[in-house]
């Protein structure tokens, strides 16, 4: 991108950004939409938090993938292309793809190109020869595939580490219909989805006592000071994470310490003392459940991979 571009794209998330935390900070409660925590701090948080002790669903999908890889790759049969959603680093990808037979290809969606490169430079340099092709795509809208990958490969969509918890369940079943749309006819998905289980596990995983989640929600405050116009002060807010069980989803929330104003690119938001910002919800799903979702969206679930305690779910879904 040039540099006149960069600026134009910077301008118009620093409006969107504004927008949403002016509509989620007049509602009742208040909401923050949890995209706007991964900033380059965010996303430097976020990374710390999957190798910290209690948050056990990046480390159990790991070895989910690694223990059952040759049955995976079994299932999923030789000559893949494999289309990643939101890549990340690549890491799960060299893993994925190190344990099926003769992949392809290999093409990682994401919204920002900058955010494609790791992925693309990883991958490259653990299979050298492996047909490697970026696509800049907002995947939570349709998008084309055409021609990415060579001949009549069949596609492999991946959507590892339970971002789909991260979406509402009807936005879960709408993406997953438009990363069938978006896929190849008779292409399949492996997805990884977190179990439910005991509240004081997940309470500890999204509430760690490193205080590395905590900092991670609060990050979004400091954002909002940044990139808003904003003037919380981080020291009157605490993070708290709470099993909501009739959702089933872990929710996060900054909760105010007392009673206080804040400015927001001008606008005043009251709190009052115990009043609390939902930042993000992560939804667990039982077997049953997710079930239910990836048909409602199309989909049929072939096979569900877990690890002996049941912590975390690796799905293999056919179009
Ligand atoms: C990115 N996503 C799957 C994480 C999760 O577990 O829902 C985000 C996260 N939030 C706090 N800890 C991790």
């Amino acid at each position: 991108m040039s540099g006149a571009a960069n600026r134009d794209a910077a301008t118009a998330q620093a409006e969107a950004l504004r927008a949403d935390a002016l509509a989620g900070l007049a509602g009742a409660p208040k909401t923050l939409p949890c995209k706007w925590l991964y900033d380059a701090e965010g996303c430097r948080l976020f990374e710390a938090i999957t190798r910290l002790p209690e948050y056990y669903p990046t480390r159990t999908e790991v070895r989910i993938l690694q223990e059952s890889g040759p049955d995976i790759a079994a299932t999923i049969g030789p000559g893949a292309a494999v289309v990643e959603f939101g890549p990340g680093d690549g890491a799960k990808a060299v893993q994925l793809l190190g344990t099926l037979q003769a992949p392809a290809a290999y093409l990682p969606v994401d919204i920002a190109p900058e955010w494609l490169d790791a992925a693309v430079a990883r991958v490259s340099a653990a299979f050298p020869g492996l047909r490697v092709r970026p696509v800049v795509a907002d995947f939570t809208l349709p998008f084309d595939l055409a021609g990415r990958a060579a001949g009549s490969t069949t596609h492999v969509g991946f959507f590892p580490g339970s971002t789909i918890g991260n979406f509402e369940p009807q936005e879960a079943v709408a993406f997953l219909r438009r990363a069938r749309a978006s896929l190849r006819p008779g292409a399949r998905m492996l997805l990884g989805a977190d179990l439910v289980k005991e509240a004081a596990i997940l309470e500890a995983a999204y509430d760690d006592t490193a205080g590395v989640t905590a900092a991670f929600d609060l990050n979004l405050l400091a954002r909002l000071n940044r990139e808003a116009g904003a003037n919380f002060d981080l020291a009157a807010f605490r993070h708290e994470a709470r099993w909501n069980t009739r959702l089933e989803r872990i929710e996060m929330h900054l909760v105010a310490r007392h009673a206080q104003s804040v400015l927001v690119a001008g606008h005043c938001f009251r709190f009052a003392a115990g009043e609390s910002i939902h930042t993000e919800s992560s939804h667990k799903y039982r077997p049953d459940r997710l079930r239910v979702l990836a048909e409602a969206a199309g989909w049929r679930p072939v096979q569900m991979w877990t690890d002996p305690e049941q912590l975390f779910s690796v799905w293999l879904l056919e179009g």
